[in-house]
């Protein structure tokens, strides 16, 4: 691969992970935002645009080796908002991406794209064991993620690989992350391994660290060369002596998405 490695949403959490993790892996940046990027790095690119600027997309797409698209609401909001920043932003990086000749696009997807899938009797959870069931409008705009993604791939040849992460966050702080956590340093290895798997096609993985409690199973993601190195269990201690052991017959431990699928639903906001 040539060239650089776009980087959307470069100034978000993830973002400001990759930022760091991926020159150590030997990857150059284009680090891409709304805002500028903090601080950048000796070798660091760095690009102020909006992802659902088609043109400063194209533009900002022009050399890159791969693109990785991590710009977008990163929660539940307004269906307009969802629909613009999330969808089109998606749809955007994906066209610029084809028209810049950007042969490999990694797609920051989500557990919400499945997050009614309820968990198994036993045994992990496979991703294609777990289609489309968004819990949310954001859940919606994941799917719609995988979704375009597997168009482009077929459509145009591009390589395309969807993470559908867990709870990125420095640690663990709820007992259901236990089970999602992935480590700043996994987000790493696992977008690193989506960069170099060989032709990998169409991909869909979860992301996680190697749990001790995960019940996502971890096969394809490993197949892609991911080899985890953290695991949230040295904070369960703390964690269940302060929430108390999971109820895993509660719906925050039962489903896919957790706390998103019982949080209240304004159909009309
Ligand atoms: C996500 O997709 C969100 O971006 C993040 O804020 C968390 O809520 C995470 O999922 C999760 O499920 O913990």
């Amino acid at each position: 691969m040539t060239g650089p490695v776009l980087v959307t949403g470069a100034a978000g959490l993830i973002g400001t992970v990759l930022r760091r993790g991926l020159p150590e892996a030997g990857w150059a940046l284009r680090s891409l935002d709304v805002v500028p990027v903090p601080e950048p790095r000796p070798g660091e690119e760095h690009v102020v645009a909006d992802i659902t600027d088609l043109s400063a997309m194209v533009e900002a797409a022009r050399g890159a080796g791969a693109l990785v698209h991590l710009a977008g609401i990163a929660s539940e909001s307004t269906w307009p908002a969802i629909a613009h920043t999330n969808i089109e932003g998606t749809y955007c990086a994906l066209e610029a991406a084809r028209r810049a000749g950007v042969g490999r696009v990694v797609l920051a997807s989500s557990n919400h794209a499945t997050g009614y899938t309820p968990r198994p009797d036993g045994g992990l959870l496979r991703e294609v064991d777990a289609p489309p069931r968004p819990d949310t409008y954001y859940g919606v705009s994941k799917v719609t993620m995988e979704a375009l993604g597997s168009l482009y791939a077929d459509r145009y040849g591009l390589d395309v690989v969807c993470l559908r992460i867990g709870s990125a966050f420095p640690e663990p702080t709820t007992t259901r992350q236990l089970s999602t956590w992935l480590s700043p340093g996994d987000t790493v290895r696992l977008v690193d391994a989506a960069l170099r798997a060989p032709s990998p096609g169409f991909a869909v993985v979860w992301g996680v660290s190697a749990n001790t409690r995960t019940w996502w199973d971890l096969t394809a993601a490993r197949a892609l060369g991911y080899r985890p190195a953290d695991d949230a269990e040295v904070y369960a201690e703390a964690l269940v002596a302060a929430h108390g052991e999971p109820d895993l017959a509660d719906p925050v431990h039962s489903r896919v998405g957790g706390e998103f699928t019982t949080a209240a639903f304004d159909s009309g906001n």
